[in-house]
């Protein structure tokens, strides 16, 4: 019998060089996500972006990582600051880039923005704007899922500040109560806009807060895309074979401001924080990781980053050119119009 890449045996405290491939693909998405948010700031600093704009860079691992685990047909749930999610799930670049330029080839056909990045195709449901609002959605994937007894399982991305939100108690407490495939994954960046963690939440561990609902729960190094990569299957095995949820509170940092109007640390957090924070870059530790297993050079991860460079400048470019919506188009996808796509149910009609 041939042996599983999850089941092959991984040498201690090593790489599994079966998986180099895998490896590598990891520090190309998180790479794409750097360049691509560094160029999207750019792009709001010349205004040619509307709305708000909240960057991820430095929470990358987080998306790579887990997303990874993931299958094709499974649901994912987003905050606003989801464009790392977007690309680590597969949206291109060109369409990411052209929906925060309001561009009709978006994503969201030019209507979302930023924050709500949307393709159905691949299971990603939002980008949303409103904290905490988005996890009962999370919650009604899973519930679709176990109701029509597939094997999906529903993941939601949100920030630390949505915990002290009155609907993450009742999703949460409704996951575990009807046993549902669901994912909760807490970015725990440490601050709420400009507001400390400690200085909003009664108790500092939130994983705790999983106790209140007998869920499984781990906090999990969200710098290491390695790691956070191992607990997302931990996650993703206890949702598919045993029909239970989980909450992950992931441990991260946000390198920019808040958002795109914020400047980088404020009155709320130290430049000396940031600058010590930033030594966990999640993409310079895991390329020297691959550097020290003999997986890939200095002057390949070099060529990657070129790469990708041009790929961004090329999405830009594409966003620039990309006309705008017609006026016709504010009234599409007001109203659901038939029973089709993924995830709408059949309404028998
Ligand atoms: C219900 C609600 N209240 C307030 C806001 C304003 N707001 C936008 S982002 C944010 C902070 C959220 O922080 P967190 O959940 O930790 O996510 P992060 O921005 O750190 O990714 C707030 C309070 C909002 N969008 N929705
Ligand atoms: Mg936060």
């Amino acid at each position: 019998m041939a042996t599983t890449a999850a089941a092959r045996p991984r040498p201690r405290g090593g790489l599994d060089p079966g998986l180099a491939d895998k490896y590598r693909d990891w520090l190309r998405q998180m790479l794409l996500i750097r360049r691509f948010e560094e160029k999207a700031g750019e792009a709001y600093s010349l205004g040619k972006i509307g709305g708000f704009c909240h960057l991820y860079i430095g929470q990358e691992a987080v998306a790579v990582g887990s997303l990874a685990a993931l299958g094709d047909d499974d649901y994912i749930t987003c905050s606003y600051r989801e464009h790392g999610h977007a690309l680590a799930r597969g949206i291109s670049p060109q369409t990411v880039m052209a929906e925060l330029f309001g561009k009709a080839a978006g994503c969201s056909k030019g209507k979302g923005g930023s924050m709500h990045l949307f393709d159905a195709s691949l299971g990603f449901l939002g980008g949303h704007a409103i904290v905490g609002a988005h996890i009962p959605l999370a919650t009604g994937m899973a519930f679709a899922a176990k109701y029509r007894d597939t094997s999906q399982v529903a993941v939601c991305y949100f920030g630390e500040a949505a915990v002290n939100n009155g609907a993450f108690h009742e999703a949460l407490n409704m996951a575990a109560l009807w046993k549902l495939p669901a994912i909760y994954i807490c970015e725990n960046n440490r601050y709420g806009m400009g507001t400390a963690l400690e200085r909003a939440s009664a108790i500092y561990d939130i994983s705790e807060r999983a106790s209140s609902y007998d869920m499984a729960n781990e906090v999990v190094d969200g710098q290491d895309v390695l790691i956070m990569h191992a607990a997302m299957e931990r996650a993703v095995q206890r949702a598919r074979t045993a029909k239970i949820p989980t909450l992950l509170e992931v441990r991260t940092y946000r390198f920019m401001g808040h958002s795109m109007s914020d400047p980088i640390h404020g009155h709320y957090r130290t430049k000396e924080e940031v600058e010590g924070q930033r030594k966990r870059d999640p993409i310079a530790l895991w390329s020297q990781r691959l550097i020290a297993e003999g997986l890939m050079d200095e002057a390949a991860i070099k060529a990657l980053d070129k790469e990708i460079i041009r790929e961004v400048e090329e999405a830009y470019q594409f966003a620039e050119e990309a006309p705008d919506p017609e006026p016709e188009e504010l009234y599409r996808d007001v109203y659901a119009e038939d029973g089709g796509g993924r995830g709408t149910a059949d309404t028998g009609s």
